[in-house]
């Protein structure tokens, strides 16, 4: 036993041999105390969902994994990426078997629906349709989700990014997705049925949009997709991306209808000449964005310049129009400023480094011993490589962190455990491609 502990000893301090031996005075312990954040969400996935639940305000969040759905909940927005999570389906079905993309959980009539699209199991994007799974309890944590099959229209062609909404007047459901035509890419459109209920179309489908304004029709094929609704007074905002996903050119449209219009005639539905978000300071790619209750935006934009589908989750906040029931999203934020948290979350206590850090160390006091979150202000400093980092906490190995090459600083959250006193948290690179951290900031999990 003892031996051990003395091997273990050796391969420790070998490890940190080289961070041990720097000049102390690096050690930062000054913070300012801070009520903002950077508007980052996670390092991976796309298509982001969130939902805020009306009653118990938690945050309910899905976004593409490709092999399963996965749900999150979590009381804050921002600690989102390390909340509780839960795998709630796998595919076991061979029309809905793999390419698993763009879920999105709803609360209908007191019951939870997953919508989603998925293709056969040899991969063939041609076969890719929604499907439904459906979980009567109130608590999408608990019981379980059904398979309720496959939502189409009798046409039964291509179908991704489905979406649902209740009709605040008449209180009819209706689906919109992004479907072909016919049986050949070339142009996405998206499309409207109604539902006589959260599983089965009872109508034809309608075509709301299609391609036709120069910047929707920069890339081949044509694309229309990412449908979300949120409805203002008498106005249905249907939030959608245009472009190709797999460019920096990818964006964010608007399309209008009123509340009295005939939702199944399409000349009820306008929409906007211009994009409603697109790229803007160092970040490319804005799309897929859902909106929130409380007025945030959580979208996808390309980790890099160029990145394709290589994609990061950010969010920030959008306003209204109360002239016209429009959300006004703004230009994308600065990715190096920190904007203010949504109301009710955790301040932060800010570890500002002078400049641009590798290895920095931090000398955290905690008057109470127990769980904290630190999100760490970090990026790879190779192109297209990823770099990871070791975090020591009074110098004992912790965890390591892996952080996906980006253009711009992106964000980690770390959850640690402190002791009541001084703690000194280390971070330092393993392997050969560099890192760099600019700010970490530290607060109570709860
Ligand atoms: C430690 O760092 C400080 C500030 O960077 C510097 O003034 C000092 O000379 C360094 N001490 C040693 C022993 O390297
Ligand atoms: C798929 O899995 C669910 C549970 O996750 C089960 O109820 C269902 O019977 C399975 N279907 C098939 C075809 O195996
Ligand atoms: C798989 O899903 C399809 C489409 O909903 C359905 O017709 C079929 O019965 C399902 N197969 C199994 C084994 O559950
Ligand atoms: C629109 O609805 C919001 C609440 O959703 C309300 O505060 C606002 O006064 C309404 N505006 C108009 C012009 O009716
Ligand atoms: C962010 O900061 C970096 C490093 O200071 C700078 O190169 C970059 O231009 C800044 N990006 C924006 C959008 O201001
Ligand atoms: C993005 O990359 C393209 C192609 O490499 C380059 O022409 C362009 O200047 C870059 N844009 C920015 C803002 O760095
Ligand atoms: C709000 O909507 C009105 C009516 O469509 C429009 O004239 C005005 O420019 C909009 N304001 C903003 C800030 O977008
Ligand atoms: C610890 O408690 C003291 C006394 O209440 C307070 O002044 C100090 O800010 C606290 N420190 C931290 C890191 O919260
Ligand atoms: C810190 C950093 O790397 N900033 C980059 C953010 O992205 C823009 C656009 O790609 C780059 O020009 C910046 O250097």
């Amino acid at each position: 036993m003892f031996f051990f502990q003395l091997l273990l000893l050796y391969f420790v301090t070998s490890v940190h041999s080289q961070y041990w031996s720097r000049n102390i005075s690096e050690l930062s312990s000054r913070y300012s105390v801070v009520n903002t954040f950077y508007p980052f969400l996670s390092q991976t996935g796309a298509d982001p969902w969130v939902f805020k639940h009306p009653i118990n305000n938690l945050y309910y969040a899905t976004k593409s994994t490709g092999n399963n759905i996965i749900i999150w909940r979590s009381r804050y927005l921002s600690t989102l990426d390390i909340a509780e999570n839960k795998v709630i389906w796998i595919p076991n079905n061979t029309t809905a078997c793999r390419e698993i993309w763009a879920p999105e959980l709803h609360l209908i009539q007191k019951k939870w629906y997953v919508y989603f699209a998925a293709t056969t199991c040899d991969g063939d994007n041609a076969h890719h349709r929604m499907f439904v799974l459906e979980n009567e309890n109130e608590d999408p944590f608990a019981g379980e989700f059904e398979f309720r099959g496959q939502l189409t229209d009798a046409t039964n062609k291509w179908a991704i990014d489905g979406t649902v909404f209740e009709h605040p007047l008449t209180n009819n459901l209706y689906f919109i997705w992004s479907g072909w035509e016919g049986d050949v890419d070339g142009m996405q459109i998206l499309f409207i049925a109604h539902l006589s209920n959260p599983y089965t179309v009872d109508s034809r489908r309608v075509e709301i949009a299609r391609p036709m304004y120069a910047w929707e029709i920069n890339h081949t094929p044509y694309v229309n997709e990412g449908p979300e609704v949120i409805i203002h007074n008498r106005t249905i905002n249907l939030v959608f991306s245009a472009s190709g996903s797999w460019t920096n050119d990818y964006c964010m449209g608007l399309i209008t209808a009123h509340t009295d219009a005939d939702l199944m005639n399409p000349t009820s539905w306008i929409k906007r000449s211009n994009p409603i978000l697109k790229s803007g300071n160092g970040l490319f790619g804005p799309g897929h964005g859902s909106l929130t209750s409380n007025n945030w935006l959580i979208f996808h934009t390309a980790a890099y310049n160029g990145s394709g589908w290589t994609r990061q989750i950010r969010t920030q906040p959008f306003q209204w129009n109360e002239t016209d029931g429009t959300p006004i999203l703004g230009t994308i934020q600065n990715p190096n400023l920190s904007i203010t948290l949504p109301p009710g979350e955790m301040q932060r206590h800010r570890y500002q480094l002078d400049s641009p850090t590798s290895n920095p160390s931090f000398s955290i006091e905690v008057n109470n011993t127990g769980w904290y979150i630190i999100s760490v202000q970090v990026r790879s400093k190779t192109f297209m490589k990823d770099v990871r980092y070791l975090i020591t906490i009074n110098r004992k190995d912790y965890q390591t962190i892996d952080v996906l090459y980006s253009d711009n600083w992106s964000s980690i959250l770390v959850s640690v455990e402190c002791q009541h006193g001084l703690n000194t948290v280390a971070f330092s690179v393993v392997g050969a491609v560099m890192g760099e951290i600019n700010s970490i900031d530290f607060f109570p999990q709860i």
